[in-house]
């Protein structure tokens, strides 16, 4: 039976962070091959489809519970039971292989297409279930059931990179999808929206564009999962309506620290239809319960050597550890007039943000993740997201990139999974009785009864009844159409590409201008093309002549002035990210220590790190346990060798027994890569700690640590940096740092 305990103090020991419960870790002894036959685990309870039970009654013929593993022994698909699978049917144990041999021939044809199309965006991605507890506050202005106060309703969101493939890393400068499904009782709505609130193009028709210039050079196929080359910078210099997402992405957003820590957005405005039919405009938002962090980009791009699933991870590890991520929904509300425009911002328009302190964002409803999948491919790849499914109280505009998007989410599953079933597929089931008179097709689930699928008819009763608003029935809000010509164009306002952009940069602290800085002149410096690259500047001209001059200067061209009037803002404080504090939940405290280290400090320190709600883990020379000599002997969860600065958010190094003795890290000269000599601080270490330093990471020591600080290239009086008299108290303050997630200090401000 698989273990589901949370991760305690108490048993975290035993179970190290990333080690697979049921299966063979450092701390459990080998597991052979077992002898004696076993049931298989059971489902987890959110693994069962719906009942597939219809209102009058009827089966509709899906197994609730399709399971692949029944009983305790191997069989072919049709349940027969086979004694053997590692040799094929052969005439003598020297002779050819038989034809006839049906489980070779089952085996292999599986295997053989085992693999589907991924995503052609967003296919990379990783996915957890939950659940979704409605507030009751958006009840004024939307009917939808899941709303309603306290009504709980399961749910199942992926994560995603947009550019990358399947196998691409976690951590490259990019967009990131947030999708949830919410399995409520009037059917699935799925919110599909992005961590940048605005899109690159404002109709659908230019998505093919701007993913073809993103995806890697059609020639060699590369970069894989970049934006740092010359397709994707011409063409969003030539089309300057994407200037605000890249902008996005240029900034720290494009390099979240973790899932957990992203904000998600609608991006779209959608309209909201309260029970007596009346219309409200809004925008969705998602608001993390950890705050809103990144990465600094040599972090990111380490990581996406050191630990390519560094997202995927952290998803899985926090979900495991029951440090269960939570986000709150919530909305932006627009009177529905007319012109749709909120303060002068075009609603309609998804390159445009409508400022938090000019509609603040009214929580509805809390989001938390608490199960990870158990099988990535039926769950996470095989969920099919559409910004079409909708429920009563929700309804969309008149978007141009939306309505695209209403097409291509459906189309692309008829690929992607198959055909038009996809919506049968245990993940993709909706939990609300299904009774539609769609019939046959590929990879049908369903065994229907009745004779006529089709309205009006008297033969099955007139079943199925259609059902009016008042019975719980999608009506489509009578929004009236202006009267118009056919025209291939877009509203004058769309035209306006660089106030918003403007507006986001005089938002910026100095420390994130910096990073934007940084950003466009890497990407830029891995282009080829000179004219691609001035004509980036003239675009950032029109953002700001700081930001233009300094990336100009990074990149060795000179600076254009810009070609329109600079727009004046105040600054939305709502779009920085710095500033503020935040829980430290599930957040990641390497512990540096060896035999020589004060092994009573590292217990003490390990447990305290535990009881705030953090993750411990002890990084020594190697993964024997320390101390066991005698008292209790502390499990290692890293060896110097496999830890790397960019896992972790703190580092701690533990002193020795004495102040005066040697530093962490220093021990006896033994062999191989030690340091001739002794007592010297092991290279690693200096390694971790002089990332973490660079990284702007709080940083703290005890008991003679200040030598391997020093060692490692940073002083002990920088910012962020303690010095304490005992572990804990070194990890109070320390604690206090990570609230604020970097020691901003640490970053030189020079904008
Ligand atoms: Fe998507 N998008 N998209 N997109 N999108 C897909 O659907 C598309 C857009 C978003 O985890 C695809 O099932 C068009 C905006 C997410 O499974 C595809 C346009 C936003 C995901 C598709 C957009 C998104 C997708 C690929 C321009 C934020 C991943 C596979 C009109 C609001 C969902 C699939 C998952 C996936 C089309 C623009 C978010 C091809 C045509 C804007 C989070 O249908």
């Amino acid at each position: 039976m698989e273990d589901h305990r949370p991760v305690t103090p108490e048993n975290r020991e035993d179970r190290p962070k990333g080690e697979i419960p049921g299966r063979p870790s450092s701390a459990t002894p080998p597991l052979e091959e077992p002898t004696e036959p076993r049931e298989p685990l059971p489902p987890k309870p959110d693994q069962t489809g719906p009942e597939p039970v219809s209102p009058t009654g009827r089966h509709t013929g899906a197994h609730p519970t399709v399971r692949a593993q029944t009983g305790a022994r191997l069989t072919t698909a049709q349940g027969l039971r086979l004694p053997e699978t590692d040799h094929s049917l052969k005439a003598g144990p020297r002779g050819p292989v038989l034809l006839q041999d049906h489980h070779l021939r089952e085996k292999i044809t599986h295997f053989d297409h085992e693999r589907i199309p991924e995503r052609v965006v967003h296919a990379r991605g990783a996915a957890a279930h939950g659940v979704f507890r409605g507030y009751g506050t958006a009840s004024n202005v939307s009917r939808a059931a899941f709303l309603a106060k306290d009504v709980e309703t399961p749910v199942f969101v992926r994560f995603s990179t947009v550019l990358g493939s399947r196998g691409s890393a976690d951590t490259v400068r990019d967009t990131r999808g947030f999708a949830t499904k919410f399995y409520t009782s009037e059917g699935v709505f799925d919110l599909v929206g992005n961590n940048i609130p605005v899109f690159f193009i404002q109709d659908a028709i230019k998505f093919p564009d701007i993913i073809h210039a993103g995806k890697p050079h059609p020639d060699r196929e590369i970069p894989q999962a970049q934006s740092a080359h010359d397709t994707f910078w011409d063409f969003v210099s030539l089309h300057t309506e994407a200037t605000f997402h890249t902008l996005w992405n240029m900034s720290d957003r494009g390099i979240p620290r973790s899932y957990r820590m992203m904000e998600g957005f609608g991006v779209h405005t959608f309209r909201m239809v309260d029970a007596a039919g009346g219309t409200t405009l809004v925008k969705f938002h998602w608001k993390p319960r950890a705050g809103v962090h990144s990465l600094v980009w040599e972090e990111a791009q380490l990581a996406n050597g050191v630990d390519p699933d560094f997202h995927r991870r952290d998803l899985a590890d926090a979900i495991e550890a029951g440090a269960h991520p939570q986000w709150e929904l919530g909305i932006q509300t627009f009177p529905d007039t007319p012109e749709q425009t909120f303060e002068g911002i075009d609603l309609l328009d998804p390159t445009k943000i409508v400022p938090e302190e000019l509609a603040p964002v009214q929580p509805v409803g809390l989001l938390t993740l608490n199960a990870n999948p158990s099988d990535f491919f039926a769950e996470t790849e095989q969920v099919a997201f559409h910004p079409g499914h909708l429920v009563p109280g929700i309804d969309i505009t008149d978007d141009a990139l939306l309505a695209g998007r209403l097409f291509s989410y459906i189309d692309t599953q008829i690929t992607r999974l198959g055909g038009p079933k996809f919506g049968q597929i245990p993940i993709n089931r909706t939990h609300a009785p299904v009774n539609d008179m769609l019939r046959d097709g590929m990879h049908q689930q369903a065994v229907h009864t009745g004779v006529a699928p089709y309205h009006p008819n008297s033969l099955d009763g007139g079943c199925p009844f259609l059902a009016g608003a008042d019975a719980g029935g999608y009506v489509e809000t009578p929004v009236t159409v202006p009267e118009s010509r056919k025209v291939r164009e877009a509203p004058a306002s769309f035209a306006d590409h660089f106030s918003q952009p403007r507006l986001f940069w005089l938002s910026m602290s100095p420390v994130e201008r910096e990073h934007i800085i940084g950003a466009y002149t890497f990407e830029l410096g891995k282009c080829y093309e000179q004219h691609i690259k001035e004509r980036v500047l003239r675009t950032l001209a029109n953002i700001d002549p700081v930001l233009c001059e300094k990336v100009a200067e990074g990149i060795g061209l000179p600076a254009p002035s810009p070609s329109e009037p600079l727009t004046e803002h105040e600054a939305s404080p709502a779009l920085s990210q710095v500033g503020g504090s935040w829980p430290v939940t599930g957040r990641i405290v390497g512990i540096v220590a060896d035999d020589s280290s004060d092994l009573d400090s590292v217990r003490a320190v390990r447990d305290a790190v535990t009881e705030r709600g953090m993750v411990p883990l002890v990084i020594a020379p190697s993964g024997k346990k320390l101390g066991t000599a005698g008292g209790d002997p502390v499990t290692v969860q890293r060896t110097f060798a496999a830890a790397r600065s960019v896992e972790f958010d703190a580092v701690l190094l533990a002193g020795t027994p004495s102040a005066a003795a040697d530093a962490v890290g220093a021990r006896d000269a033994k062999a191989g890569d030690e340091t001739p000599g002794g007592a010297a601080p092991d290279p690693r270490v200096l390694l971790l700690v002089g990332e973490a330093f660079r990284h702007a990471k709080a940083i703290g020591g005890w008991g003679g640590a200040e030598r391997a600080l020093e060692a490692a290239g940073c002083s002990p009086s920088a910012p962020g940096v303690v010095l304490g008299d005992t572990a804990v108290g070194t990890l109070n303050d320390v604690g206090q740092l990570l609230t604020e997630h970097r020691v901003w200090d640490r970053f030189p401000a020079q904008v």
